[in-house]
């Protein structure tokens, strides 16, 4: 007999990390992987080549962590998510790696300075805002605190829109992140998937006489996957973004093109890619559109084969599933996942409805990130029928279980039948998405307290009863590493000498620095942090925007995606009725402000656009009006991205977290101003509520309706105009914007906007405003107090390590997944 043995393959040895030989890699990249010679490699070719040996020293750790899953049979998670803000990668790993030094020093011995192409590498926009940006917290999160971890996703050619200014108005403009490739990713060609779509479903008796549902689909795109490598805190664990691109089955069709037809044998190839094309630029708004549910389905289903195949290679069979596994629903945009788990198990992997349904119950949990009605998604039943047939039957399924049970065991009225239903009836007949994430998990999630609680009553109130013991709260955070570590050096090194370098691995042990709160010589020094940051955005806006900013005034910042809700609107109303005190009243001694914004509107959403166009208008005209000698400015910054946010927090003095009570699930930059020493104004909204709870009642500045007063408002019938009339201030302001002062070119430009706040002012505007003016006038008072300022400034600091997304995860990991 032949024996052959097996050949025992050894492991690359460990990789040095000393500045030598990084640069004598770095070299060896750029020629034999890019194919430059070092005296013509141009700045993107060394940040590739830098990337690929960073990214060397990731692969040991990133292959020994999914070894280490299979060798003790460790729980999984998965984190199902339409968005992955990411931003840029490279100081994240670098940093996480602890290889900043080495590589700064390596790169400089080759004459390329580390900021020069670290500032190249494009923003990883995938995503909108809060959502996707809490995706990317998290996966790092995951990894830091040692839990195995994988995102799925959607690779996107082309990820969130380019926003430029034309004459004041947002135009949107396409992204590329992907145009000088991504040396990040790894195309796994092995594991792809086929995606169906349409066609029918057949009922077919198979040889043991088992009755099973067999989907035809009419059209059919393959999942391919992309892989790139989550680092941890102090690279401890390496998890996995698994990003589907779609592909088509048949590239070209050859016949076609043979018989002269060039565009019509790429048709099918074209519509497959097109599938993962662009991301939906929609924030909390449901895109509505066939091609938005295609793609949900589509990174549903390649999800949910792979991780069945993973199980199988290690597990009998899936009774073991919720042992195993964990999936996460990130919002409702992967909620179809419910039915198509459902599917694989009882079409494909031969089980009963029943056992399938407990064990996609006992895997699944939901995390909802909004209560906005016209944010909960539902699709036509007709399209939904269309596009997923078998699906359908499966909702339907599972409808008729719940409901019935519903009647039974809880006697529900007619009112809490219809509630609760998969099916919306009223008007056209849709599919609940929301509904279909709840009856689906196990538990669901709201993002802060009062969010939570306010899903009780409202959005959920009725399966809330049905599932009394199924929400809960997890409130959200932020990794200290990308948003305080890296994007505030200043600070950070300045809080290590004051208290050591225990906060680097537990935010939590920023708390020690409350004890230099007072400290005139600490504070000093936080001040010249402060002060240079500020100098760094202040240069930034002149070379992007030819505007000079004092950065001895307060900078004052609200950054976010633009919407009613959050009111930018408020915010500039306030300053105009400011501009027009600092006319009034020469004499006092006003407190220099720069007002800066920041932040996209969905392209769709006309006021929101509109809301930009006046913020520049009113920027014009103060920022041109020598009468206010420079004690107010306002800027608009273009184009806000996670780049942009890294720069502008830690320069913030003042951060608005100004939302109509009630509407703002969470927010998360909320925290990361909080946590980068700047006073927040806002209402007691989201995480707001927390964070007033952590930094204590002196350290925020709270103002305006409470949740609870404004549902009182809006339902005992609300007179905005009364309150208009009342508020001189405020009528004086309005009326100079409705009556075209700061658009002299269109004096109806804002009527209509302003005629909202008159007529029924959804969004408390005129309610709150006396209460924002107030506020920020007392703001203005603490400021004129230096050191009272900083004490406040610095307690903010101190007391938001609580707001780590490490926290959040230990609480998802053990309360939910009960894995890491
Ligand atoms: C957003 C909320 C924010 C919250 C983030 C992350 C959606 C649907 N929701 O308040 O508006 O901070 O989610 O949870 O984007």
């Amino acid at each position: 007999m032949n024996t052959v043995s097996k050949p025992v393959i050894p492991s690359p040895a460990p990789r040095s990390s000393r500045p030598e030989i990084l640069a004598e890699e770095i070299i060896e990249r750029l020629t034999y992987r890019i194919g430059k010679d070092a005296k013509v490699a141009k700045p993107h070719d060394w940040l590739t080549a830098t990337i690929l040996v960073v990214r060397d020293r990731i692969i040991d750790k990133w292959m020994a962590s999914t070894r280490e899953v299979y060798a003790t049979g460790a729980k999984r998670v998965y984190y199902l998510s339409l968005e992955f803000l990411i931003g840029r990668l490279m100081r994240d790993a670098v940093s996480n790696l602890g290889l900043m030094e080495e590589v700064r020093d390596a790169l400089a011995s080759l004459g390329v300075d580390v900021n020069v192409i670290a500032g190249l590498e494009p923003d990883a926009a995938l995503g909108n805002g809060g959502l996707g940006r809490l995706a990317a917290c998290f996966m790092e999160s995951m990894a830091t605190v040692d839990v195995p971890a994988y995102g799925y996703g959607i690779r996107y050619v082309h990820g969130l829109f380019r926003q430029q200014l034309a004459d004041g108005w947002q135009v949107e403009l396409p992204e590329n992140w992907l145009a000088h490739g991504n040396p990040w990713e790894f195309e796994r060609r092995e594991s792809s998937y086929e995606i169906g779509f349409g066609g029918s479903v057949e009922f077919i008796t198979t040889h043991d006489d088992q009755p099973r549902y067999v989907w035809k689909p009419a059209e059919r795109v393959i999942a391919a996957a992309f892989d790139t490598p989550a680092v941890g805190w102090r690279g401890k664990r390496v998890n996995t973004l698994r990003l589907w691109s779609a592909q088509p089955i048949d590239p070209i069709l050859l016949d076609a093109f043979n018989a002269g037809d060039h565009i019509g044998a790429l048709r099918e190839s074209n519509k497959a890619e097109s599938l993962t094309r662009v991301l939906y630029p929609a924030d909390a708004t449901p895109a509505g559109q066939e091609l938005r549910l295609r793609q949900e389905f589509f990174f549903s289903s390649a999800s949910l084969q792979d991780i069945l195949r993973r199980h199988l290679q290690q597990y009998d069979d899936f009774t073991s599933l919720p042992d195993k596994v964990a999936i996460q629903l990130n919002d409702t945009h992967p909620a179809v996942s419910v039915a198509e788990l459902v599917r694989l198990l009882c079409d494909v992997h031969g089980m009963d409805f029943e056992q399938a349904w407990e064990i996609t119950r006992h895997t699944f949990s939901y995390t909802n990130h909004t209560l906005l009605p016209e944010a909960l998604e539902s699709w036509p039943v007709p399209l939904f029928e269309r596009l997923l047939p078998r699906h359908m039957q499966i909702v339907y399924a599972i409808n008729a279980k719940i409901l019935l049970d519903a009647r039974k065991t809880k006697n529900f009225s007619d009112s809490e039948i219809r509630s609760i239903s998969l099916i919306e009836e009223s008007g056209d007949r849709r599919v609940r998405m929301g509904n279909l994430a709840f009856i689906g998990s196990h538990s669901i999630n709201g993002v802060s307290a009062l969010h939570t609680d306010l899903m009780k009553v409202t959005v959920f109130a009725d399966l809330h009863k049905l599932y009394p013991d199924r929400i809960n709260n997890k409130t959200n955070g932020i990794t200290p590493r990308r948003w305080l570590q890296q994007c505030n050096p200043g600070l950070t090194g300045l809080i290590r000498e004051a208290i050591g370098d225990e906060f680097l691995d537990d935010a939590e042990e920023l708390r020690p620095l409350e004890a230099h709160a007072s400290d005139p010589a600490f504070q000093q020094k936080f001040a010249a942090v402060k002060r240079a940051n500020k100098v760094a955005l202040s240069n930034l806006v002149a070379s992007r925007m030819g505007v000079k900013l004092d950065p001895s005034a307060m900078f004052d910042i609200q950054i976010k995606r633009i919407h009613e809700y959050k009111r930018q609107l408020l915010n500039i109303i306030e300053a105009v009725a400011l501009y027009d005190q600092i006319r009034s009243h020469p004499e006092l001694d006003w407190v220099p402000r720069v007002k800066l914004f920041a932040g996209k509107a969905a392209p769709s959403y006309y006021n929101a656009k509109l809301i930009i166009k006046l913020i520049n208008d009113v920027a014009r005209t103060i920022n041109n009006d020598p009468s206010v000698r420079g004690l107010l400015k306002v800027v608009f910054v273009p184009n806000y991205n996670v780049s942009l946010a890294e720069v502008m927090v830690p320069a913030a003095d003042l951060s608005e977290q100004i939302s109509t009570a009630g509407m703002e699930a969470s927010g998360t930059g909320n925290m990361k101003f909080g946590l980068n020493g700047a006073l927040t104004i806002g209402t007691l909204d989201g995480a707001n509520v927390e964070m007033r709870d952590n930094v204590g009642e002196d350290n925020i500045v709270i103002f305006g309706l409470r949740a609870d007063e404004v549902a009182k408002v809006r339902s005992d019938g609300h007179n905005p105009r009364a309150i208009i009339e009342g508020s001189r201030e405020l009528s004086q302001a309005l009326s100079a914007i409705g009556s075209g002062v700061f658009s002299p070119d269109d004096r109806n430009r804002y009527a209509a906007l302003i005629d909202g706040i008159y007529s029924h002012d959804w969004f408390m505007v005129a309610a709150d405003f006396d209460a924002y003016a107030q506020a920020q006038r007392d703001v203005d008072q603490i400021w004129t107090n230096q050191s009272a300022w900083y004490t406040k400034t610095i307690n903010n600091t101190a007391r938001m390590g609580w707001f780590s997304s490490d926290r959040t995860i230990r609480q998802y990991a053990d309360e939910i997944w009960r894995a890491g």
